[in-house]
């Protein structure tokens, strides 16, 4: 048997960063704001994402993507509040990027406003792969532990916003929302620490207005929505 060697001087890794920003852009262009919201499994991400589709959506046109190891489970929760697409894995531990750009006609011909995308229940995989989103929000909840974000630096270290979420937790919980903070701040000083509560509805005002102006914002450095 012969082996012939081919040598492959492509860098994937680099081809992968120039589509997440070719998307990226062409989403500002056509005034979508992106946001990916990841984080372990059960942080309660489609809870949080139920409320906010419910909420924005009598303002602004909303869809989801969300993406799991199997079922439908998630996209049924999300279906009464916005047009949704699951997306099954068959295994693989994160989403990426030819994913999000297959399944997104799915959600229908009209421009979205905001395109929240779930990635799967992970801390380590997905927080390598750059989706195009425009903010990633990292979901932390009571019932984890407030020593994880040194735990899983690049998660953290990868995101403009952690939410940390099941407040109504707290009194029953070890869980420090200050030392969770401080923690994830030792790994990326300028992350934004949102606490909140998706079942009481304690600091979702909060952050409506957190997405609502980051998006502003987005436009309003030159790409018109
Ligand atoms: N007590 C409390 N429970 C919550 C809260 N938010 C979500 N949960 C519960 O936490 C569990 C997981 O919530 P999900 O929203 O499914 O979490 P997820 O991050 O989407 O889970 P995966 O998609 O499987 O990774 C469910 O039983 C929720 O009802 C909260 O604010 N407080
Ligand atoms: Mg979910």
């Amino acid at each position: 048997m012969t082996t012939t060697t081919v040598e492959v001087k492509r860098d994937i890794r680099a081809e992968r960063r120039a589509a997440a920003e070719a998307f990226r852009r062409r989403m500002t262009e056509q005034g979508t704001y992106v946001v990916r919201l990841l984080s372990s499994p059960g942080a309660g991400k489609t809870t949080l994402l139920e409320k906010t589709t419910e909420r924005l959506g009598a303002d602004y046109r909303v869809g989801v993507l969300v993406g799991d190891v199997e079922t439908e489970r998630d996209a049924e929760r999300l279906a009464p509040y916005a047009p949704t697409r699951q997306i099954t894995t068959g295994g693989a531990c994160h989403l990426e990027l030819t994913l999000v750009e297959r399944h997104l006609p799915d959600l229908g011909e009209q421009r979205l406003d905001f395109l929240f995308i779930e990635d799967v229940g992970n801390l380590i995989c997905p927080a390598s792969y750059d989706l195009g989103e425009h903010v990633r929000v990292i979901a932390l909840s009571t019932t984890e532990g407030d020593d994880k974000p040194g735990k899983y630096p690049k998660a953290f270290r990868t995101s403009q916003v952690v939410v940390v979420t099941k407040t109504d937790l707290l009194p029953y919980v070890p869980f420090s929302v200050e030392r969770a903070a401080e923690d994830a701040r030792l790994v990326h000083p300028d992350l934004e620490v949102l606490p909140l509560c998706a079942t009481s509805g304690d600091g979702l005002e909060a952050w409506y207005e957190l997405l609502v102006e980051r998006r502003n914002a987005t436009f309003a450095n030159g790409a018109s929505p």
